[in-house]
């Protein structure tokens, strides 16, 4: 089955001709428990499921219309370089809902997260666009069908489709029209997300190689499907039961299982750098002195802290760069 043949059966004949600019944001996210490895890379179908949260304002803006003379792509005002990997994956999630072979977009994305640095960039920008093409054309999908569109584009970006707690569903179709990600009920006012920008520049490994490469090679791989679904199990406990501890465990737990696959794969992957590393000391020194703070890490050095308000001020203090969101605070939430 192909992306073609599967955005081709969702969007069928609802598309309608369109000239129109039209402006659409979608969040970054945070998996708590993390999406790593695939059964399908054409479609991005998952090995197992994946929780996240989304992070407010924090994410992609994409302008887009249709009509223009030639294919004009740029990120955050620069043109985008036609041979580099994300202009050729825009572009084929372009191709997904082309209306005609020669038909061409212009198409704007502003980000305000770093690209490539770990920081689920590419979840927010293909989430964005795959809304912005829905408005374009008038297609009034609905949020599994989005959610489907997104993950051609990217796998985490099915999660972005949505805001707040988020589980993407493995599903076990070959098609994967029964792998898409749906809120979780449950807002946690208190919740912040603290960004430890250990290092900005783009990562030495992207995540697809890497998720290759584990699968293929690691040993531990094995044990990873078992980890999630007890992950999964206590993070919805714990959402539902506003039980901050069990929600901060399982998810540094889960972020430092995954990384030991990757870790024990070979050649070896390793996205940490010496920063990381003390980084982590310094949230189970926080801990030790009795402050509630927790990390997550994906596939790139950053740290992401988790923690409540009340823990707010011992993590500034121990981490003063750290940039602090509230993912379900009403201001963060546009
Ligand atoms: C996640 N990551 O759950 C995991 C944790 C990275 C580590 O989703 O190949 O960019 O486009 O499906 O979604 C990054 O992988 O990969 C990712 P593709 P994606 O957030």
């Amino acid at each position: 089955m192909t992306r073609k043949e599967i955005a081709q059966r969702i969007i069928g004949a609802r598309r309608r001709a369109s000239t129109e600019e039209v402006r659409v944001f979608a969040p970054a996210n945070i998996a708590l428990c993390k999406y790593w490895g695939k059964r399908d890379e054409e479609l991005n179908l998952p090995v197992t499921s994946s929780l996240s949260v989304s992070l407010g304002h924090k994410g992609t803006e994409v302008q887009l219309s249709a009509g223009a003379q030639s294919e004009d792509i740029r990120v955050d005002g620069r043109p985008l370089a036609p041979e580099s990997p994300l202009h050729t994956r825009l572009r084929a999630h372009l191709d997904l809902f082309r209306p005609a072979q020669e038909s061409r977009f212009r198409l704007h994305i502003a980000n305000n997260i770093p690209l490539g640095a770990g920081l689920a960039s590419s979840a927010s920008i293909f989430a964005a666009l795959t809304r912005a093409l829905d408005r374009l054309f008038g297609l009034e999908l609905d949020p599994a069908a989005l959610s489907i569109l997104a993950r051609l584009g990217s796998g985490s970006a099915c999660r972005s489709i949505h805001r707040g707690f988020v589980e993407w569903h493995v599903g076990v179709a070959d098609d994967g029209m029964d792998s898409f990600a749906e809120p979780l009920a449950g807002e946690w006012p208190d919740l912040r997300i603290g960004i430890v920008m250990v290092s900005a520049a783009a990562k030495a490994m992207g995540s697809r190689p890497a998720m290759r490469q584990t699968q293929r090679t690691s040993k531990l791989y094995e044990s990873w499907p078992l980890q999630v679904a007890n992950d999964l199990i206590a993070l919805k406990e714990a959402i539902r039961e506003g039980h901050f501890t069990r929600l901060g465990e399982t998810a540094e737990r889960n972020a430092l299982a995954m990384h030991a696959t990757m870790i024990s794969s070979w050649p070896p992957i390793l996205y940490w750098l010496p920063a990381s590393v003390e980084s982590m000391n310094k949230t189970w020194a926080l801990r030790e002195a009795g402050h509630e703070v927790y990390f997550t890490m994906d596939a790139g050095p950053n740290l992401k802290l988790l923690f409540e308000e009340r823990s707010a001020a011992p993590a500034k203090e121990a981490f003063p760069e750290v940039d602090v969101i509230a993912p379900f605070a009403a201001a963060d939430s546009r």
